[in-house]
């Protein structure tokens, strides 16, 4: 088994302990920042300079070998995971925008399919290239980005474990838990690793922070709309002091948070619509009410004329509902396959559910792949086993 490589990171001194920063994203906040009464970044200063309201104390930021690696290359390809979402797409964007402007000849690569609403971020387009683990391609690159996630399987999910030998060399930057059996060559990958922030956005930040701040209309939007994304908005626990100050710097160098929320909230297709429509109609409760279940089958998308990224962010409808603890999506997603997303309320975790059918994720946003290949096959045995899957206990009263 090969284990994960020691973290290439450093901390900055410590002066007082952020919240939230060392015990993970989905912990929430008991206190506020300790000497944080100012408001934001004063106009006029350069943004990130890291003291605004002491916010950034003890964060984990990369070490001088891991920006030298990134600067010391001049091929580079930044790669969100499969199916990116607006953390992945958005952090990938933004160091790409700022790499091109350090002088770099980059691109950002996607693999599998952008949601409708995130295509927006896909400029300038000869920035972005689909990217298939073509050796042909990837060997013009002298070194890969992999954001948002372990490594090389989580953006070709179909790459066989010896095809890592033939690629360049790569960094990882991340900010999910990593199980430490995660693929990843030890001696390959240096990794910018911080399970404590929201986002690879506010990674990405502290990286071009670190290489020396340029940025350009793409850097910000790119990095504000990885940040939105992961915290919906800051509405969830991962909205973090450090989440916030990297957001209002971004603000202040001109991102634009109501734009962001009209193209990443507000753009839907009417496909979408009816096909929402379909997926509402198989909402049932159970255990007493703390467990909401929906299911997606390629049936509905026909219908809907749809696609699976049509239907991203629908489990958020079952666990608006109130007395949820846990709502589980369960979907097909076309060819093939059945994926089952979960989100959860404390005290239930999410994570601990996906873990026990072979997935993972975030404390409460995880998801997994079963092995059934309908719907109503991976409904049952969701049912008959997540009772013993969730320390928390749930029941029928
Ligand atoms: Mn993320």
């Amino acid at each position: 088994m090969t284990t994960f490589p020691a973290d290439k990171t450093t901390r900055v001194p410590e002066k007082g302990i952020v919240p939230g920063i060392e015990t993970g994203i989905e912990t929430g906040i008991e206190t506020g920042p300790e000497t944080g009464t100012e408001t934001g970044p004063e106009t006029g200063t350069v943004p990130g300079n890291g003291s605004d309201a002491g916010l950034d104390n003890g964060l984990i930021v990369p070490d001088g070998a891991f920006a030298e690696r990134i600067l010391g290359a001049e091929k580079i390809l930044v790669l969100g995971h499969f199916n990116p979402d607006g953390d992945a797409l958005g952090s990938a964007a933004a160091l790409g925008h700022f790499l091109r402007l350090s002088g770099k000849d980059v691109l950002v690569g996607t693999s599998g399919l952008v949601a409708s609403n995130l295509t927006f971020l896909l400029e300038p387009p000869e920035l972005f290239r689909v990217a298939r683990p073509d050796p042909w391609f990837l060997k013009e690159f002298d070194l890969l980005i992999f954001v948002d996630c372990h490594g090389p399987d989580r953006v070709w999910p179909d790459l066989a474990r010896e095809e890592f030998d033939g690629l360049p060399p790569f960094l990882v930057i991340d900010h999910h838990v990593h199980d430490k059996s995660v693929p990843v060559p030890a001696s390959r990958a240096g990794l910018f690793h911080d399970p404590g922030a929201s986002s690879t956005g506010e990674l990405v930040c502290r990286l071009i922070r670190a290489m020396g701040g340029r940025h350009d209309a793409g850097t910000v939007e790119g990095a504000l709309a990885a940040i939105v994304s992961d915290t919906n908005f800051f509405t969830q626990t991962n909205a973090t002091p450090s989440s916030l100050a990297e957001a209002a710097r971004l603000v202040a160098l001109g991102g634009n948070l109501e734009y962001l929320n009209a193209k990443l909230n507000q753009s839907w297709t009417f496909r979408r619509m009816k096909l929402l429509e379909k997926t509402l109609a198989s909402l049932e409760l159970h255990f007493g009410g703390k467990l909401a279940l929906m299911l997606l089958t390629g049936e509905m998308l026909k219908e809907a004329s749809a696609t699976l990224e049509d239907a991203d962010g629908f489990v958020e409808y079952p666990r608006g509902i109130s007395g949820v603890l846990l709502a589980a999506f369960v979907k097909e997603d076309g060819r093939g396959q059945v994926k089952v997303s979960l989100r959860s309320r404390h005290p239930v975790s999410a994570r601990e559910i996906a873990k026990c059918f072979g997935g993972g994720g975030h404390e409460m946003a995880a998801a997994y792949t079963d092995p059934t290949r309908h719907a109503t096959q991976a409904k049952s045995r969701f049912l008959s086993k997540v009772v013993e899957c969730c320390s928390f206990g749930l029941t029928e009263e």
